[in-house]
């Protein structure tokens, strides 16, 4: 599938229908929402100059954005992406989840955290272990069937992460998705979404000139 190769992706999730994804760095991040088919833009907001978006995920009809060094979460309304207000925290934001009544967050160490949609509280705290040793740098999320999906930064590797003792049940590996050539141009795999029409996941990278509809079975990611 097309993806926009100036996007430097931070995160990605579906939301009625559409594809929403918010891009980052100083003075130029924004979220858009655009048809999973065509790719055609449905919505786009910029995000204020002084923010650095990260990650996104939904509970009902509002997408949170949270942001990279500076503690705050941002607030849309769908389908209009109207801004809706906005709370703080403490620490990095990288990626955020939803398991549709709570977020999840990483913040690029090996820890995920759950937190309260309404006062963007800490309720839950998961250590992610490989072989027992710890997993840093958990980046983009996603949260499907029981397990969480993050990737990992600066590699082209996706954690499928069991959500009751933080155990990382499978590793798949991105790095045979785009083409050498494609590659050299891009920066790291970042993105995962399930989409429920298709029942795969979309997952991308930043700056990346394609997304992928992938089945995380096994252990590889099949085009
Ligand atoms: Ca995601």
């Amino acid at each position: 599938m097309e993806h926009d190769p100036s996007c430097f992706t931070q995160g990605l999730a579906f939301h009625d229908g559409l594809i929403y994804e918010s891009s980052g760095r100083y003075g130029i991040s924004y979220i858009e929402a655009r048809d999973p088919v065509t790719s055609e833009v449905v919505n786009s907001v910029p995000l204020p100059d002084t923010v650095f978006a990260e990650g996104i995920a939904f509970i009902g009809d509002t997408l949170y954005a949270i942001t990279w060094l500076e503690g705050v979460v941002l607030m849309y309304r769908t389908p209009g992406l109207e801004y809706a207000g906005a709370m703080e925290y403490s620490g990095q934001g990288w990626g955020l989840a939803s398991t549709g009544s709570s977020l999840i967050m990483s913040n690029g160490g090996d820890t995920l955290f759950w937190r309260d949609p309404q006062d963007f509280s800490i309720t839950k705290r998961l250590p992610v272990t490989l072989d027992c040793h710890p997993v840093r740098l958990l980046n983009e999320l996603e949260h499907h069937d029981g397990l969480i999906y993050a990737n990992l930064w600066t590699t082209s590797l996706v954690a499928a992460i069991d959500t009751l003792d933080g155990a990382v049940r499978v590793l798949y590996d991105g790095s045979g998705l785009l083409t050498p050539a494609e590659a050299g141009e891009a920066d790291v795999m970042n993105g995962i979404a399930w989409d429920p029409a298709r029942g795969a996941f979309v997952v991308t990278g930043k700056l990346w000139p394609r997304s992928f509809v992938v089945v995380m079975e096994g252990a590889s990611l099949d085009e």
